[in-house]
């Protein structure tokens, strides 16, 4: 295993204030979000669409690394030039999420196990081989009446750390994505005991696994309210109580946490993690940044429609919601540049929501 160089990686995926553009969505996730805007669904619609991604001019100011699906790593500009290849020449480090989706937990009604583990050691060999420097696993926590299990939460964490350990034995920087899902009407409360259950879990199997801390990077949902609680909070809220859980669950040498947006609007999720760095930027042990797929991709996708005439539009929209996510990082995500965009994507979060920059 050449440590130097997973510390490496994980390092610049985090450094300069950059993060994570997530275009990892499989091809029946893909095609969802194609058919809300009546784009065809095929695999050259896909190539299209990724391959505007990649060419955004200006995105590797805001982006260190793009998240792809195995589809997307395997096709070309129409230049012939591999994703990948486009990606590095311009200095976004290419990922590829390895994981095969989440399944129903046998014997445990409405919850998930994420597969995937089987044959994994040779598909990252492939993967490294066609230019993949990390990966990404996704388990997902659903919170209902009587769940999370002990046994889900414990089934998800030892794949996760499964996961890890092969990624890290065939040189790639995993990234650990534990998401526990924002559906339903509980409390931020209890949002906050279920993520702190989740990652204590984690980080007791990655352990057990003897996954390098310094080489790997937290991929977790931010704590919040369900999105059906009457109850919705502030940015600051959200801040206080998603910096606290990390705090206590997430060891010092893990050198940066990427949120996930879960379906929180672009700006909604800008505002929260803008907050978070207003708050305690400079004081925590590790960085806290973004590996956003839909609150990046959303508003660019609604433009584009599939075509052809509406990409250097799209590619504004997609360039500008990533740069507000590095400004978030910086702490210095203003009021001021939202509406200043060609987005059109409307909001669905509410004026109380909007924290204030000092
Ligand atoms: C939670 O999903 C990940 C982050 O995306 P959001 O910022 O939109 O929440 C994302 O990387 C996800 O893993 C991919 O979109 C792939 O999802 P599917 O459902 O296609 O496996």
């Amino acid at each position: 295993m050449n440590t130097q160089r997973l510390i490496d990686t994980a390092r610049e995926l985090v450094a300069d204030d950059k993060g994570l553009l997530a275009m990892d969505e499989s091809n029946p996730t893909c095609n969802e979000r194609f058919a809300q805007f009546g784009i065809s669904q095929t695999e050259e619609a896909r190539r299209a669409y990724r391959q505007w991604i990649v060419t955004t001019p200006g995105l590797a100011d805001s982006i260190s690394g793009a998240i792809l699906y195995d589809e997307t790593l395997r096709q070309h500009k129409d230049d012939g030039t591999p994703f990948a290849k486009a990606l590095l020449d311009v200095g976004i480090i290419p990922g590829i999420k390895v994981d095969l989706g989440a399944k129903d937990l046998a014997t445990h009604a409405g919850e998930k196990i994420t597969e995937g583990l089987d044959g994994l050691r040779g598909r990252l060999a492939e993967y490294g081989d066609m230019g993949a420097r990390f990966a990404k696993w996704r388990a997902v926590i659903a919170i209902g009446e009587g769940f999370p299990s002990r046994s889900c939460l414990e089934a998800n964490a030892h794949a996760l750390a499964r996961y890890a350990a092969l990624c890290q034995e065939a040189g790639l920087v995993p990234i650990v994505e534990p998401e526990v899902l924002m559906t339903g009407d509980h409390p931020l409360e209890r949002c906050l005991k279920v993520t702190e259950e989740t990652l204590r879990n984690v980080f007791i199997q990655l352990n057990c696994q003897r996954v390098m801390l310094e080489g790997m990077l937290l991929k977790p949902n931010m704590v919040v309210p369900g999105l059906t609680c009457l109850e919705q909070k502030t940015a600051d809220d959200v801040a206080d109580t998603t910096v606290k859980c990390l705090l206590r669950n997430v060891p010092a040498a893990v050198p940066g946490v990427a949120f996930l947006s879960g379906g929180q609007s672009g700006e909604l999720a800008s505002e929260r993690l803008n907050a978070m760095n207003v708050r305690f930027r400079g004081r925590l042990p590790w960085a806290l940044t973004f590996s956003f797929a839909r609150a990046i991709q959303q508003p660019a996708l609604e433009i584009w429609r599939g075509q052809e005439a509406n990409v250097s539009l799209a590619q504004h929209a997609l360039s500008y919601r990533a740069k507000c996510n590095r400004m978030a990082r910086r702490g210095e995500y203003p009021a001021a540049m939202q509406g200043n965009s060609t987005e059109s994507a409307s909001r669905s979060d509410s004026s109380s929501n909007l924290v204030t920059i000092k």
